[in-house]
């Protein structure tokens, strides 16, 4: 696949601030000349959006894991096949409000599930495909979780308990150890500022800036 665009995605527990902070990469890449796309998983697609619909919302019928699992990985492919690869081949940049990571933290560390499941589909789906640049932005779960909830209900996945978000946090750190080259960590307890300036810190590290 041609790949002259940059795929960077935004990764965290809720409400760390990846919306707030993806409007800001967006704000210093347009600056810089290039061409944003914005997009979210699960979402991004009307497909996606409908399954996004199924997985948040409410329901009397507990939804397994495995199918869980598979339905983020079904938004993922018709989100691949429709926005993601079509806007990298075109030259532009994609930032993605979560992705893979998020798959690996929520199902992989969340749920529990075998991880060696979720390399599978990751390579079925996505072929060679990486990020360029993955940024977590990492704070503790009461700190995130209240940010969350000053701002809207929770919804399915939201109302897991602590336990579940200190397991996914602890994926995502994982992740940032295990891809250096790919990922990186920053610390977003501290205020909106000092986030932003991390996050303009590691464009350059990584040299997408
Ligand atoms: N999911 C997703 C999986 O389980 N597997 C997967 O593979 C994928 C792709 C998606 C859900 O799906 C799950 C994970 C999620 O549970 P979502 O909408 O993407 O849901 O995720 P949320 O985390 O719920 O998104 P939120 O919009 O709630 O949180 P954000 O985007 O992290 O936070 P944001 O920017 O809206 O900020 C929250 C509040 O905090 C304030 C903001 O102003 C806002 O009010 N804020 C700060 N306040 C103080 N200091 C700062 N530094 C602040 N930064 C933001």
């Amino acid at each position: 696949m041609k790949n002259d665009g940059k795929f960077i995605t935004l990764e965290g527990i809720e409400g760390v601030g990846k919306t707030s902070n993806l409007l800001y990469l967006q704000e210093l890449l347009t600056k810089s000349g290039q061409n944003c796309v914005l997009t979210r998983e699960p979402g991004g697609t009307n497909l996606g959006e409908a399954l996004r619909g199924l997985l948040l919302s409410h329901s009397d019928e507990n939804m397994s894991p495995d199918a869980e699992l598979l339905m983020m990985f079904a938004a993922r492919a018709e989100h691949l096949s429709k926005v993601i690869r079509p806007a990298l081949e075109n030259g532009q940049t994609v930032l993605c409000d979560r992705f893979t990571e998020a798959t690996y933290a929520y199902q992989g560390g969340g749920r529990q599930l075998d991880v060696s499941k979720i390399r599978d589909l990751e390579q079925w789906v996505q072929g060679e495909l990486r990020p360029d640049l993955t940024i977590i932005l990492d704070a503790p779960v009461d700190i995130g979780r209240a940010r969350a909830s000053n701002r809207s209900t929770p919804d399915r996945i939201e109302q897991e308990k602590n336990d579940f978000f200190e397991r996914v946090r602890q994926a995502y750190i994982d992740l940032s150890k295990q891809h250096p080259e790919r990922i990186c960590l920053i610390d977003a307890s501290v205020k909106l500022s000092a986030v932003q300036k991390q996050i303009h810190e590691k464009l350059v590290e990584y040299e997408i800036l």
